[in-house]
């Protein structure tokens, strides 16, 4: 071919690209239109509204063959739990309407993925499947990356827009569409504003445009409500005035919104206030609430994420300190919602020794969806595997094969209710989540509620190909490049079991010199890192902490034993020399340094794979992704240089010469201000 004609085919291929590959905002998430084929759908019983939506669902993507019929069809069968639903070629069965509007989705779903339809049955493995957005009413988000809220606004007096309502039936659809049936809508450090008439008619406004795809609203209290909002002169929960309040609360919300969900606690934690405030411990709180909601079979979450605000003993420990001598005590309609790990989200910890220890008490596991220490949405770090890696760990509490998803799932213990909650990325930003990949963690977190048996792997193809393009040579490598991600981050941020580097003020950037006048010792890096001529590590074992013993057998002699504890974890539970040999035979200063450099070449590898990728993606998102993946691999070798270098000033060791130079210097970097928002 002569090079006149290349250059005409090139151009025919890439205009014929550019017109269909239109610009995308993204905010369609992964729900794009697609060509659909005609169907017919015949509807079963007397169908409500949400009935109606699973019908709009199939007309709207239906990838059968044309002029097919498919029946929704209401049944009763043992075997199908409330949600849940049997998918038969042209037939879907469930014994509720949001059985249908479930099934509804998961059938294009398959459809489009190419699998099998016939005699499908799903069940999800929590029935309660909640975001808790950290949004405060005057519109701003706690660790929100992605613009403000899509509930409140900076207003004298709530409102509610048509926009507004449209934006909220988006959202519901988005939620349904992956089997999220419940929502927090407001800040765990809660506003007692919240219960005010005005904010519960809002949430009624947004309850009801949630509610026909089946997600129910909860709100988040500050436990000094009764006195902040209506001067009473206590918040004990043992006083009856205080409990009257509650129940005359509790009845004017469900008098607005009858199906709400209940309320989320964050009690005694970090400065809210709590029981404890009056002498009572966190079972008179929760339960005094669980009492009042009763009646309308509401739900009380009461977090366990609590650590002592005089500091004291290792912060690893605190929470199961906290609430194991609760064990059984708490009422059947209190769940403690414990997150994944025992400190506080980091990019890498052990699961909370909670997680199947307590026996007698429901327990939820709490996933961070929004980025808050791995990379805000300025990075692309794909969660599903740090969250299958806590759901599949052993607690070995009930023997072999007790996994934090069975031990809290209803499989090992009798609880009433089950329940999965993630703190959710979404703002009003176009694509909802700030990076464009960012969206595959919402969406793989209702996923693995619905079923944590599914793979990080499974999860991200279904997404790839509904977000993006179904091509393998799209597909596969941007699959490899998002399950490498995470680990990527630990490698880049703090590998081998290293926690808290974060900067003060922000949780983006590194600073482990840290260190702030006054401060609690427990918000400041060198007591997570404990670095020293001798070696780097905080000592958990029974010489230190002794946190080790809030794990069963055999975890708490793995973990215990610097020879058996695995590398991830290393740094985590020992106090080890800069020379002690690893399992790959190199010093762990040598292997500290691979590691950090690891994670960055890594980043720089998604680069190359991204873009390799620009005919297959709309030049806006392509754009997109391509200049948040620069700014990835800086602020990586800004996380290398600033831990290696400041490192390097108590191991006193030369970093090997096989690895790539820092390019910044120590002193430079201390002078970083980092004020995200300028960033964004
Ligand atoms: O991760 C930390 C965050 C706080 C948050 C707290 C919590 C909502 O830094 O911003 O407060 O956890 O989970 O309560």
């Amino acid at each position: 071919m002569n090079r006149s004609k290349k250059v005409l085919l090139f151009l025919i291929f890439h205009l014929s690209f550019s017109f269909f590959l239109r610009s995308e905002s993204g905010h369609q998430l992964w729900l794009r239109p697609v060509d659909a084929h005609s169907v017919t759908v015949e509807l079963g019983g007397r169908p409500g509204a949400t009935q109606r939506l699973a019908a709009d669902v199939l007309s709207h993507s239906w990838q059968g063959d044309s002029k097919a019929t498919i029946k929704l069809r209401l049944i009763k069968d043992r075997s199908l739990k409330p949600d849940g639903f049997r998918l038969h070629t042209g037939e879907i069965q469930a014994t509720s309407e949001t059985g249908l509007l479930y099934g509804a989705y998961e059938y294009i779903r398959r459809q489009r993925m190419g699998k099998r339809l016939d005699g499908f049955l799903s069940n999800p493995a929590y029935q309660h499947r909640i975001l808790n957005h950290w949004d405060n009413l005057n519109g701003t988000i706690e660790r929100g990356y992605a613009g403000h809220s899509i509930f409140w606004r900076r207003e004298a007096q709530p409102t509610v827009t048509e926009s507004d309502r449209a934006l909220w039936r988006e959202y519901a659809a988005a939620n349904a569409s992956i089997g999220i049936n419940g929502t927090v809508l407001n800040n765990v450090n809660a506003s007692p504003e919240m219960l005010s008439l005005a904010y519960l008619q809002k949430t009624k406004a947004i309850a009801e445009a949630l509610r026909p795809f089946g997600v129910r609203v909860y709100l988040s209290i500050n436990y000094a409500s009764p006195m902040r909002l209506s001067g009473l002169k206590t918040a004990d929960p043992l006083d009856p005035k205080v409990q009257a309040w509650w129940r005359d609360k509790i009845a004017e919300i469900y008098a607005l919104i009858p199906d709400f969900g209940g309320f989320l606690v964050k009690a005694n934690s970090e400065g809210q206030p709590g029981p404890m405030d009056y002498g009572r411990t966190h079972v008179e709180g929760a339960n005094m609430l669980a009492d009042a909601i009763k009646p309308f079979n509401g739900l009380i979450m009461w977090r366990a994420f609590v650590y002592d605000p005089a500091g004291g003993s290792d912060r690893a420990t605190q929470a199961y300190d906290e609430f194991m001598p609760f064990d059984g005590k708490f009422r059947d309609n209190v769940i403690i919602q414990v997150k994944n790990g025992p400190v506080d989200f980091q990019p890498r910890e052990p699961f909370s020794p909670l997680f199947g220890a307590m026996k007698q008490t429901s327990v939820m596991p709490e996933f961070q969806i929004t980025q808050e220490y791995l990379g805000f949405s300025f990075q692309l770090v794909y969660l599903a595997p740090m969250w299958t890696e806590c759901l599949q760990s052993d607690t070995y509490q009930m023997g072999v094969g007790s996994t934090v998803a069975r031990c809290t799932d209803g499989q090992l213990y009798p609880q009433t209710h089950t329940a999965i909650a993630g703190v959710a990325n979404i703002g009003l930003d176009d694509n909802w989540c700030g990076h464009p990949f960012a969206q595959a963690n919402w969406y793989a977190f209702g996923r693995l509620a619905w079923d944590h048996a599914l793979s990080g792997e499974v999860i991200a193809e279904e997404w790839i190909q509904q977000t993006f393009t179904a091509e393998r040579s799209f597909v596969d490598p941007v699959k490899t490049m998002m399950m490498a991600s995470r680990e990527a981050a630990v490698n880049y941020m703090m590998p081998l079991g290293l926690h808290h580097l974060f900067a003060w003020g922000h949780h983006y950037g590194p600073e482990p010199w840290c260190n702030v006048a006054g401060a609690r010792a427990d918000w400041l890096p060198s007591y997570y890192h404990r670095a020293s001529e001798e070696g780097i590590g905080f000592d958990r074992t029974v010489t230190g902490s002794n946190a080790v013993k809030q794990y069963q057998e055999p975890l708490r002699s793995r973990f215990a034993s610097i020879e058996s504890c695995p590398d991830e974890l290393l740094l985590w539970f020992h106090h080890v020399p800069w020379q002690h040999r690893m399992q790959s035979g190199e010093t762990l200063w040598n292997e500290l340094c691979i590691r950090y450099d690891r994670g960055v070449q890594e980043v720089r590898s998604f680069q190359k794979v991204w873009d390799r990728m620009e005919s297959f993606v709309d030049s806006d998102r392509f754009k997109e992704v391509q200049s948040r993946l620069r700014r990835q691999a800086r602020d990586a070798q800004w996380w290398k240089d600033a831990c290696l270098l400041y490192f390097q000033t108590y191991s006193n060791l030369p970093i090997p010469t096989y690895i790539e130079r820092p390019v910044q210097d120590l002193e430079e970097m201390k002078q970083i201000k980092f004020d995200w928002t300028h960033h964004n």
